[in-house]
């Protein structure tokens, strides 16, 4: 069994004409005992009024924009008769009719009284008479808490006198969520979109799936990772000659012998000495993982874009090993045949520009790995020797480290390292 009743606003103090701001029902919503109805604001404040029975709604009387005063039909609600036995006690409830029922005035029928609190100026938000207040009604207020967001951070107002609506926290939820997951977790501005065609013809290329991926992970380690470029110029006037004179050597096995084998070989003995750059920051940021094996990545530059195939336990690896396999993993690279599994678990990672050119560069740290080693172009420099100035073939390298890890000192020491390592590759031996 239910009967009709009718919900009325009741007394909300010396107010005879409040408009109804938000309608938060409608039409066909069961609703609870104490759910809020509408909100209503006067001049001075905002206010909720809760629902007097638990019921279905059958017919909705105010709109948005209504005066309303205290006796204000505001719907009609189809309560089962037990229930209002329970709230309207004591109660007629052998009446076959439908009655009509004024809201019994209870402590918790009063309405919830939200005075407006002065907030910052939002530069965004429209001038009127709001300036200086931020406008919500208490439920969008009480949303705005449930999602732990700073409500007047919110810019949009699309309600009536610049009113921040339900609707605006979730549009500023999901800017938020798309601009963070664009910058990986960052809140920093987007860049703003610019039409070009303003300027002169252009022509669009989507962006591949190696260089989208390369875009995320580049920007999650520039974001997270305090970086440090240090730079070293290493002689490698005799380790060159070496090389040349494996030349025969290398062409009866079928392979090349570049600098990168060499350069492999220094850097893990490198890491063998300092133990903390073969190392990874743990996710909570509280302890060093140290490795004790030793995997180098290669990036390889490809057509779809860049890669890092890791070239695994490089210690246990001759240079003709390390030259061969160079030329299967960059040709498997170039022809985009590498899984997954060829570019996992590189210790440290080096990025050769030498074939090309350049001086120097700042190479962005493969995180979690915490260094990264740059190489530039070999050139021939006159050294002075403490006589005279001696034509030597120099190897510019650039590490990028990360300085939670690795300081300064410690930096410098080990490309030192590397560099008297390349400097004598006899030294890798011992
Ligand atoms: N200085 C001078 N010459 C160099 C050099 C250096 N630092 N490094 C390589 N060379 C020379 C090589 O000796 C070779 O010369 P020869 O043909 O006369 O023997 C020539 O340049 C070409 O070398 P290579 O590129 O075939 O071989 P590699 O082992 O040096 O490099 C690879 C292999 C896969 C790393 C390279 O081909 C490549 O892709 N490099 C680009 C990597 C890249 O884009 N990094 C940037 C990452 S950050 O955006």
């Amino acid at each position: 069994m239910s009967n009709i009743i009718e919900v009325k606003v009741p007394d909300i103090g010396d107010f005879d004409a409040v408009e109804v701001i938000e309608v938060l029902v409608e039409t066909g919503d069961n609703i609870e005992q104490e759910q809020a109805l509408i909100t209503l604001e006067s001049d001075k404040a905002s206010m909720e009024i809760p629902s007097t029975h638990a019921g279905t709604i059958k017919e909705m009387f105010v709109n948005v924009g209504d005066n309303v005063a205290e006796g204000t039909n505001i719907l009609s609600l189809s309560v089962s008769t037990e229930t209002q036995a329970k709230v309207d006690a004591p109660a007629d409830t052998e009446t076959e009719e439908p009655k009509s029922t004024t809201p019994v005035k209870t402590e918790s029928e009063q309405p919830a009284m939200v005075t407006e609190t002065p907030a910052p100026v939002q530069e965004q938000r429209p001038t009127s008479k709001t300036k200086g207040h931020i406008h919500a009604s208490p439920s969008v207020r009480r949303f705005a808490r449930e999602l732990g967001l700073d409500i007047t951070k919110v810019t949009k107002a699309s309600g009536p006198k610049n009113r921040i609506l339900k609707e605006d926290l979730k549009q500023f939820v999901k800017q938020v969520l798309s601009d963070s997951n664009a910058q990986s977790g960052s809140a920093i501005p987007s860049i703003p979109s610019i039409d070009f065609t303003k300027f002169g013809e252009i022509e669009e290329r989507p962006l591949g799936r190696i260089k989208k991926l390369t875009a995320i992970n580049l920007s999650r380690s520039w974001l997270n990772v305090p970086m440090v470029t240090h730079h070293e110029l290493a002689d490698i006037t005799e380790m060159e000659a070496f090389r040349k004179s494996l030349k025969k050597e290398a062409e009866k096995r079928n392979v090349k012998v570049t600098f990168l084998a060499f350069i492999m070989k220094a850097l893990v003995a490198a890491l063998k000495t300092y133990p903390e750059f073969n190392a990874s920051i743990s996710s909570d940021g509280n302890s060093l993982i140290l490795k004790k094996y030793f995997h180098i990545g290669i990036a390889v530059d490809t057509p779809n874009g860049l890669v890092v195939p890791v070239f695994k336990n490089v210690d246990q690896k001759n240079i003709y090993d390390l030259a061969e396999e160079m030329a299967i993993i960059s040709s498997k690279a170039r022809e985009g045949k590498l899984s997954p599994k060829d570019m996992q678990g590189a210790c440290m990672t080096i990025s050769s520009l030498g074939s090309i050119g350049g001086t120097a560069f700042t190479p962005i740290v493969n995180a979690p790995e915490v260094a990264i080693l740059g190489v530039s172009r070999s050139d021939m420099q006159p050294r002075w020797n403490g006589k005279e100035f001696e034509p030597r073939l120099m190897l510019p390298l650039d590490m990028t480290y990360d300085h939670r890890v690795i300081d300064g000192a410690a930096a410098a020491s080990f490309m030192v390292t590397l560099s008297s390592y390349l400097n004598d590759i006899r030294r890798v031996l011992l």
